[in-house]
């Protein structure tokens, strides 16, 4: 059984009122590994190759800037993908640059709570495995980067807007990880969350963000599970051992639901990216669905929620729940976290230490050049 292998909840189920339901709900769940967020990964990819074999016409080259409107608004209406060669209106590339960045510089600075527990894992199994993880996280950064790059910007224009903090990374890498127990939280909550917000983001009608996304999310998917699988033996170990992985679940659960954005209310970009089909589902949405998705995953591992006011709700066949303190969400995306100053203190370090890296890569690319210019035809 792993981590995300969770169907919907059965109607009645409480939390607090039912903490006894049996584990055969969680194996059925897990038989339909199909039908969860793997499989709509697969079936998101399904459909970027079914896209790719139809068209809906072509902009003439010499079309005015009304004609290419009336081509961009027909393929997001078709669900095509817009490609880096396609007319796009202004605003969508910018909105696009914003969140591809924003996501390629939260894998990067994510790479910093979980990496502070590499040297320190209880065993040389769990150290190669968080090693691999944290590995995957820099490569996650270098697909966006490379997608972003598609929309006309540099690697090194984005990285410059990272380090002079002119472009934001995502608030839950401003927590720290405090015992072995936060590597299990970030993997399941963190990982969780963004693995609810990435799946939609496999259906975007940008295409290398689209591609992108498929990719992610399958590793993602492994990161939740490495996550699931350290809480799900410290929940049913020692007493001290379960005392450390509640704890860790208590801290993490809040800004991990706040991970996923302001209210719909407060959300400035939601409307307009929902409607040329960036994001596929608004922020409340995608809460409510990672919510529903760990009370049950939260029984198998031994470990509440740290939420008194966690119900099920019959009527909305979802449940109701305590809403993250929005008013932190905002001072820790402003700058004000407990590590805002250490995440970025630590990037810029390695960003300079690693400037003789940059040049003699460079060096070496040039060097190839002239050499293949030198070979006679
Ligand atoms: N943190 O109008 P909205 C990961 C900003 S990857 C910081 O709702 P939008 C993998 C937002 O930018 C985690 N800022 O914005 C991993 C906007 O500011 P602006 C990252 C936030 O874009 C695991 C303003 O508030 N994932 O975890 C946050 O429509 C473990 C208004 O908000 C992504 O980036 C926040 N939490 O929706 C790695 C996914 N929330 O630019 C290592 C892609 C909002 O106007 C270890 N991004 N803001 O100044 C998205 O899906 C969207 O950008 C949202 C925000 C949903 C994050």
């Amino acid at each position: 059984m792993y981590g995300n292998d969770f169907g919907p909840p059965d109607e009645g189920v409480d939390q607090v009122k039912d903490p006894d339901r049996d584990t055969a709900h969680a194996d059925a769940a897990a038989a339909a590994l199909g039908e969860g967020l793997l499989g709509e990964v697969a079936a998101a990819e399904a459909a970027l190759a079914e896209a790719a074999g139809r068209t809906v016409g072509r902009a003439a080259a010499d079309a005015d800037e009304a004609a290419l409107q009336a081509y961009f608004d027909a393929v997001i209406a078709a669900d095509q993908k817009i490609e880096p060669r396609d007319w796009m209106p202004e605003k969508y590339r910018r909105t696009l640059i914003r969140q591809i960045a924003q996501h390629a510089h939260s894998e990067i600075i994510g790479m910093q709570p979980e990496g502070n527990w590499i040297s320190r894992a209880p065993s040389l199994q769990r150290k190669a495995i968080l090693l691999a993880k944290v590995q995957d996280e820099a490569g996650h950064g270098l697909y966006l980067y490379a997608a972003a790059e598609t929309l006309g910007i540099t690697r090194e224009e984005l990285v410059e807007m990272l380090v002079s903090g002119r472009q934001k990374y995502s608030s839950i890498f401003n927590y720290p990880t405090l015992t072995w127990a936060d590597v299990g939280a970030v993997g399941w909550l963190v990982d969780g969350a963004a693995i609810v917000n990435q799946v939609p983001l496999c259906r975007c009608s940008y295409g290398p963000y689209a591609r992108a996304m498929i990719r992610v999310c399958k590793e993602e998917s492994f990161h939740q599970r490495q996550g699931y699988e350290v809480l799900h033996v410290l929940g049913h170990g020692t007493p001290g051992q379960r005392a450390m992985a509640q704890d860790a679940v208590d801290r993490w659960w809040y800004p991990s639901l706040a991970m996923f954005g302001p209210p719909d209310a407060d959300s400035t970009h939601s409307a307009q990216s929902m409607a040329w089909k960036i994001k596929r589902f608004s922020n409340d949405e995608l809460r409510q669905r990672f919510v529903d998705m760990c009370v049950d995953q939260a029984r198998s591992l031994n470990l509440t929620l740290p939420d008194p006011d966690l119900r099920w709700n019959a009527q909305r066949r979802a449940y109701d729940y305590t809403q993250p303190d929005y008013d932190e969400l905002m001072r820790v995306i402003s700058g004000d976290g407990p590590c805002n100053r250490q995440r970025m203190a630590f990037r810029r370090q390695a960003h300079a230490d690693g400037a003789w890296v940059r040049e003699a890569a460079a060096a070496y690319a040039a060097k190839r050049a002239s050499d293949r210019e030198a070979v006679p035809a």
